[in-house]
């Protein structure tokens, strides 16, 4: 049985089966990314519903995981060396998963790389920029009633993201072709939680990037992928 009593998190979101990961996550387009791998990979894992209603994530317990107070983050009882290892950021989970076990990261030098770089295309541009997007267009559009500017800078700067991807995804099945790897795991929950979350479909011209509309049903699909993203379950 794993010993995770060095991690203060556990004390809060106690581990039933401490030998498996646990996850720490909501559903949030950042969220769902690391259920949507597990899934995806098989792996056994705990999920833990961190609440945002009563600010869970900036809890002493939470930041001592993350001290960035933003989920999704990890602990994992069997990390290298068999030690135990907590981590934070999405894309640097992501990738630690599909190292440790081999998949959703082609196994050559040159396709490992591409696979990172449209990772951290996806970290630095699509996720900040698609969340001002939200954030203006949605959650605080009654503070900018009077100001457009910052609603349309990030919708222009979304669309500009959707065009580079669909330049990406013409004649694609996938990010990286044929492989379906952390490159489309990272990204696709975006691309819906900005329709779902925000309503913006019209005012980001969806209909405009039908190669990235159709992947996105693609990703959907996949029943492993359409699992996580409902995970982790608020409980009762
Ligand atoms: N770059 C981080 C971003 C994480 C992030 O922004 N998470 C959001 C939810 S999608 C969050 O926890 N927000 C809560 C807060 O800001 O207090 C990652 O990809 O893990």
């Amino acid at each position: 049985m794993a010993d995770l009593s060095a991690f203060p998190i556990t004390k809060r979101w106690p581990a039933q089966n401490p030998n498996v990961i646990q996850l720490y996550s909501l559903q949030t387009p950042n969220g769902v990314k690391i259920a949507i791998a597990l899934e995806e990979l098989g792996l056994p894992y705990e999920p833990h519903y961190i609440s945002f209603g009563t600010n869970n994530q900036k809890s002493p317990e939470f930041l001592s995981l993350n001290p960035n107070g933003r989920i999704p983050a990890i602990m994992d009882p069997n990390g290298p060396g068999g030690k135990p290892i907590g981590l934070f950021e999405s894309g640097a989970i992501l990738l630690y998963l599909a190292e440790k076990t081999g998949q959703l990261l082609p196994p050559d030098a040159v396709g490992r790389y591409e696979t990172i770089q449209w990772v951290f295309f996806q970290m630095a541009g699509v996720g900040p920029m698609f969340g001002q997007f939200g954030h203006f267009y949605k959650f605080a559009a009654d503070k900018v009633a009077n100001n457009s500017y910052p609603m349309e800078r990030y919708r222009d700067e979304a669309k500009r993201l959707l065009s580079v991807l669909e330049a990406r995804l013409e004649g694609r099945q996938w990010i990286m072709g044929d492989a379906y790897t952390i490159a489309d795991i990272t990204t696709f929950p975006w691309i819906r939680g900005a329709d779902i979350f925000y309503g913006g479909r019209e005012v980001l011209d969806y209909a405009k990037f039908p190669s990235v509309m159709a992947w996105l049903e693609r990703c959907i699909a996949r029943p492993a992928s359409a699992k996580g993203l409902n995970i982790p379950v608020k409980p009762e």
